[in-house]
């Protein structure tokens, strides 16, 4: 009896389970004895597929690893998860730092746990490392659904690339869905293009605000506006509320001026206090509201669709780019190229065609 086998017969006299079951517990049973050795694609793929939480972490681990090696089973695991996938709605959370995007989500999570959906949480941060930065200040502001059984909270590492933060988290959604994740929240910080790519993995985007504050003060850009399917009014408590209530006429005139959504939707204003534990079941219906419309429309499967396609155009870019950039022949003659333009004795556009010729004589 090899050890695979083994450890199938032993759990078997544990849990007493039948056969048809013994795959993926039996996953889970390996994963859990052998927390030290890596464990092989079809574990990690069965595990997931259970909705094992440490499977589906060490999942996640594997596809934001640089090694090599690891991304041949990363890749491997991916695909075979396509297949697995369970419908889900992907919501992307932004806004500026501190306008209460863990908070908002916290409730928002709870809320879906309540009504009997699996909530999983992915944050992208690309100003901030795992150990430092808001990140770990978003743990904590994620008490209750950190505890949660139907909850997964995952922070993204920060990669040096945002490409590569971005393409971690939209393959960390496919293993989420595996999962059964039903509603899948990601939230990111309004930095640099961060928005524009979560924008482009998710279903329907949130944009929180502050009542009082122009959008100058709050760091958002129109475009920011432009993306997004709801805007909540958020801190509408206290003191704040009356001010909240002005911001939501404000930015409902306002967003008249925006043009129509492809999808035909139109983006609504909703007043919340994430810490009190208001709005969030009318957001919650507002979601719903547009997965309905989207649905009849035929429009969700259709973004989904256009944003795979962008998504292929986008990795095969970015890959051309490291390919090119971690070549070490290029590296040395692009220094070179570099200190010829610098002495005016070539133009940067006879360097790049020159690099770019030397670098299709290497692939
Ligand atoms: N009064 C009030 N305070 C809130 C509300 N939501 C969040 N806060 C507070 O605002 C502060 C920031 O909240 P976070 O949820 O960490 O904000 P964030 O947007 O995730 O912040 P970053 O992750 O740093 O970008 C915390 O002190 C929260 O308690 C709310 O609805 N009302
Ligand atoms: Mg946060």
């Amino acid at each position: 009896m090899d050890k695979k086998q083994l450890n199938k017969a032993a759990l078997q006299e544990k849990e007493g389970i039948s056969n048809k079951e013994i795959t993926n517990e039996q996953a889970i049973f390996n994963l859990k004895k052998n927390r030290q050795k890596h464990p092989s694609t079809e574990e990690l793929l069965a595990g997931i597929i259970a909705g094992n939480t440490a499977a589906l972490s060490r999942g996640i681990t594997l596809i934001e690893s640089h090694n090599v090696a690891h991304k041949v089973k990363a890749n491997a695991l991916i695909q075979n998860c396509l297949e697995h996938r369970k419908p889900s709605i992907r919501i992307g959370i932004t806004g500026v730092p501190g306008v209460g995007k863990s908070t908002f989500i916290e409730t928002l999570g709870t809320y879906l746990t309540m009504l009997g959906k699996k909530v999983a949480v992915l944050a992208v941060d690309p100003s901030s490392s795992l150990s430092k930065g808001s990140i770990l200040g978003d743990k904590t502001r994620m008490d209750t659904l950190v505890k949660n059984p139907n909850a997964f909270i995952r922070p993204s590492a920060a990669g040096n690339a945002l490409g590569g933060v971005s393409r971690h988290t939209r393959e960390a959604i496919t293993l989420c869905e595996t999962a059964g994740y039903d509603v899948i929240l990601i939230e990111t910080v309004g930095v640099g293009q961060s928005e524009t790519s979560v924008h482009s993995m998710v279903d329907f985007f949130l944009l929180l605000k502050l009542a009082g504050a122009g959008d100058e003060l709050q760091g958002i850009k129109r475009g920011i506006i432009e993306m997004a399917d709801a805007i909540i009014i958020n801190k509408a408590d206290g003191n704040n509320l009356t001010a909240a209530k002005i911001a939501k006429v404000e930015f409902n005139r306002a967003l008249h001026f925006y043009p129509a959504k492809t999808s035909g939707w139109t983006p609504q204003v909703v007043l919340c206090s994430a810490l009190e534990n208001k709005g969030i079941d009318t957001t919650w219906n507002l979601i719903s509201d547009y997965v309905r419309h989207a649905n009849k429309e035929g429009y969700f499967a259709k973004k989904r669709q256009e944003q795979n396609s962008f998504w292929l155009l986008q990795t095969i870019e970015n890959q051309l780019k490291d390919r090119f950039f971690q070549d070490e022949v290029i590296a040395k003659e692009l220094k070179i190229q570099l200190e010829l333009i610098a002495a005016n004795k070539r133009s940067p556009f006879a360097a790049a065609e020159f690099l770019l010729d030397l670098h299709k004589t290497r692939v």
